[in-house]
């Protein structure tokens, strides 16, 4: 770890300017002012009572495991390792520095063992090798508006079939700072992709310059789903996430196979837009799907309190409702829920303090290299840098403990093909998880 913080004052010496942004991107996403006082509600909240909420904790006591567990067959895989890591053994190796605000990894699932490194002003670039490519990817810079700490290219999703059709998609705010998703293709050069290939899916306005969301991932059923935020400020002041009828403070799920631009899932069944797949989301800033699974994970970043991870199981019928801002976690925070609505606890929180105050949703590791990681969900904390791990305990709660501390400002976990796991450091720096 001392070999990391060095490294990391290095880079912050030289990417001073970009680290302003940052710390403006910081405040706002804390969710500052306007409407800081959550009101209180009546009666008492209607959450289910099947997923108890476990804040992580250094005390967090190691989850127990039955006593004797039957032996795995060799050929079986793991599921989920017994226990979580001792992670003094491991750390997190520098892959490459010198990208500009990076916020997102991922990969097109072509074999290549190439990785994508979103930045933030509207370039993509390559990772191979663990060299970074001279030519990015794609670049729009002349497209965005980055100018916000909230704004700039966000998300990025390949195509499940990229090998044959060569599109992939990105979410970016535009010159006016409203969204846009849109979809690209690649030319006949693997490491470029054609910025005049744009064809957009969606555009709709941002109130406020905060809470865009802009994660896009594919699900297990061949949609894309899509993260909003509730348009920004703070307090969701035009009740955007309860509302069906805005796109605002939502995760989409978009057909882009049966119909052009999209069609909608006729199971999204939210009752307003057609869109919608979930509400009562804040800002889902990074969300993914377990991979072995298929269980998707959300990070819901909070206002001044609470920060959340959600887990909707794989299969989950659509319509579901994650709460805010009835809940800022599972705490109450504005309005009285009406009745008969059923929300989606989170299956971890944790307060605000120490310097922790914005989540960042991870994955479930399903590498190659690192067996006791198996079914090992990270997670961390954007402000602060300390990374947690969780795993289900005997009873099936989510128990975290505080793995590693980190001296980056962490915009995103990432994964590559071989389900290796990454670390994005707004500064300019990717880092992976691996053995000392
Ligand atoms: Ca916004
Ligand atoms: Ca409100
Ligand atoms: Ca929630």
């Amino acid at each position: 770890m001392l070999n990391l913080r060095k490294i990391i004052r290095n880079n912050n010496v030289v990417f001073a300017p970009v680290l302003l942004v940052i710390v403006a991107f910081l405040l706002v996403s804390c969710g500052t002012p306007v409407d800081v006082s959550p009101t209180t509600v009546g009666p008492a909240p209607t959450l289910p009572e099947q997923s108890p909420t476990i804040p992580p904790t250094d005390q967090t006591t190691p989850p127990t495991q039955p006593a004797t567990e039957p032996a795995q067959p060799s050929n079986t895989p793991i599921l989920k390792a017994d226990s979580l890591p001792d992670a003094g053994n491991y750390t997190w190796a520098l892959v490459v520095n010198g990208l500009r605000a990076p916020l997102y990894l991922t990969h097109a699932g072509d074999d290549s063992g190439r990785v994508f490194i979103l930045e933030k002003p509207g370039r993509i670039q390559i990772v191979q090798e663990d060299s970074l490519l001279a030519e990015p990817f794609l670049d729009i810079r002349g497209r965005i508006n980055s100018q916000n700490s909230e704004r700039g290219l966000l998300g990025l999703a390949f195509h499940p079939d990229y090998t044959e059709n060569g599109f992939f998609y990105v979410n970016y705010t535009d010159l006016n700072g409203n969204t846009v998703v849109s979809r690209f293709q690649v030319t006949n050069d693997p490491n470029r992709a054609d910025p005049d290939s744009e064809s957009i899916l969606l555009q709709f306005n941002q109130p406020y310059a905060n809470h865009n969301g802009g994660m896009l991932a594919f699900g297990p059923d061949g949609y894309l789903y899509v993260g909003t935020g509730d348009g920004g400020s703070g307090g969701d002041p035009q009740g955007n996430a309860q509302n069906p009828n805005t796109l605002l403070g939502k995760i989409l799920r978009l057909d882009v196979d049966s119909q052009s631009p999209y069609a909608n899932p006729p199971d999204n069944a939210v009752g307003g837009l057609p869109e919608i797949w979930a509400l009562g989301l804040r800002n889902p800033w990074r969300f993914s799907f377990d991979r072995t699974t298929g269980d998707l994970w959300i990070g819901d970043v909070g206002q001044n309190q609470w920060e959340e991870i959600n887990m909707l199981p794989a299969g989950i019928a659509g319509g579901l409702n994650l709460g805010w801002d009835y809940y800022e976690g599972t705490h109450s925070f504005d309005g009285t829920p009406p009745d008969g609505v059923n929300f989606v606890v989170p299956v971890m929180e944790y307060a605000h303090g120490g310097g922790d105050c914005s989540v960042t949703g991870g994955y479930v590791y399903r590498g190659q290299v690192l067996d006791e990681w198996q079914g090992v969900y990270l997670f961390g904390d954007y402000c602060s840098g300390t990374v947690w791990g969780a795993l289900p305990d005997a009873s099936g709660s989510w128990q975290s403990e505080e793995l590693f501390q980190v001296s980056v400002l962490l915009a995103s976990f990432g994964e590559d093909q071989d389900g290796e796991l990454y670390l994005v450091d707004l500064n300019g720096a990717v880092y992976k998880l691996a053995e000392k």
